[in-house]
């Protein structure tokens, strides 16, 4: 665990041939659950395993369980995984994305944060991404009578919700929100016209009904996507938004494995799939679910929080490299001393990002710099409406 800016978990396997591979274990304000999960039950089995079986190690991980899915052990198996294609690739001199078969576009198109207080100060900043060469920008804004509204932060580059130790309240007020988004997007588009992608999260904050309105009422502005309209649990759910609306949706950054997407893909009520590499086991079940995707014309949007370590960041731009049905991939910058502790491949020019030749992820671990930055116990925000009520942050 190290924490440069905030905290990260990550595994790094060593093999008797002196290889060595990393992957990410965050799993952000629950770390040491999956620390926990990873030394009582994981590394054991590993030691001594022929590190080039990815894929028996995968199920001997999942099925040998028992209790099988859930978000801290499927983020553990993902730290294994990732580690184990690292390993795999510089056993073979080659990048990841080699290994998966080869390269399906020239670069990764990501989007980047654009977040400020009022319309105003999230307009520009969405102007300051496009200057940055940003070809997609998610754009978030405080909202007047909504205390600590979701995705806008203290700073403007690395926005951190996980910023207590125990959790900040935020308040929620639905129709205050509605009213505002399409005018925050309405200013958006006028300043800045129709070349640039624009994303929204909505963060699991509205019932069915309330989605369909939004999604109505955003048309005009042709997002890109709208994120996270309703709680996921329940699925049947996006029927009824489907129906009300035909700006796309995405879904699916807490997922954890194939059976919390197949639903939503096999019932065409997604566009954009926004599973992970370190929350849904790894790149050798992300691709079972991007491989089922396909066949619905649902295509990928990794998450790509600051929660997420670089270790993440460089296995999922691998994996979006070859992915044939990818869609975008979001882009959180990392702080200065987070890019240091873990050096890597990738680079981003003119709105994309590349993973770069180095065999492997590309991506490495500094352990003496990350010692230097112990971990720092700090959980996500908790939201409630203004009489009180919980609410989904
Ligand atoms: O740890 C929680 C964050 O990863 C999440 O709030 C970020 O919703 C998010 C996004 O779309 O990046
Ligand atoms: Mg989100």
């Amino acid at each position: 665990m190290t924490c440069p800016g905030r905290n990260f978990v990550t595994l790094k396997i060593v093999t008797d041939q002196g290889l060595h591979g990393i992957g990410d274990a965050t799993l952000n304000g629950r770390e040491k659950a999956v620390v926990a999960y990873l030394e009582e039950h994981v590394v054991p089995l590993l030691i001594g395993k022929d590190a080039s079986r990815i894929e028996d190690i995968w199920q001997l991980l999942y099925r040998g369980a028992y209790w099988r899915r859930g978000p801290v052990k499927m983020t553990a198996i993902a730290a294994v995984d990732t580690a184990l294609w690292d390993i795999k690739g510089k056993a073979a001199g080659m990048p990841v994305y080699q290994l998966l078969g080869g390269a399906s576009r020239d670069g990764v198109m990501v989007y980047g944060h654009a977040n400020g207080a009022d319309i105003q100060e999230t307009s520009d900043e969405v102007g300051r991404y496009i200057e940055m060469g940003y070809k997609a920008v998610r754009a978030q804004s405080g909202i007047p009578g909504v205390k600590g509204a979701y995705g806008v932060g203290r700073g403007k580059l690395h926005y951190e919700p996980a910023d207590a130790t125990l959790p900040a309240e935020t308040l929620w007020n639905t129709s205050t929100y509605l009213n505002f988004a399409p005018k925050l997007f309405d200013r958006i588009r006028n300043e800045h016209g129709d070349n640039v992608e624009l994303l929204h999260d909505v963060h699991h904050r509205l019932t069915p009904i309330e989605a369909g309105r939004l999604g109505q009422s955003l048309e005009p502005y042709r997002l890109f996507w709208m994120e996270d309209c309703t709680p996921v649990e329940n699925q049947e759910a996006f029927r009824l938004v489907r129906n009300k609306t035909t700006t796309p949706l995405a879904v699916g950054e807490i997922f954890s494995s194939i059976y919390d997407c197949k639903d939503l893909i096999q019932n065409q009520l997604i566009d954009y799939i926004r599973a992970t590499v370190v929350h849904a086991g790894g790149i050798t079940h992300l691709r079972q679910i991007a491989g089922l995707a396909a066949l619905y014309q649902v295509r990928t949007g990794c998450h790509g929080a600051t929660d997420l370590s670089p270790a993440c960041m460089g296995a999922a731009l691998h994996f979006d490299l070859w992915v044939p049905n990818f869609g975008i991939q979001e882009y959180m910058r990392h702080t200065e001393e987070t890019d240091e502790v873990f050096p890597h491949a990738y680079s981003f020019s003119d709105g994309y990002l590349h993973p770069g030749e180095a065999p492997g992820i590309g991506v490495d671990i500094d352990e003496e710099l990350a010692a230097k930055f112990p971990y720092n116990p700090k959980q996500l925000p908790i939201a409630r409406l203004y009489d009180g009520t919980m609410w989904n942050w």
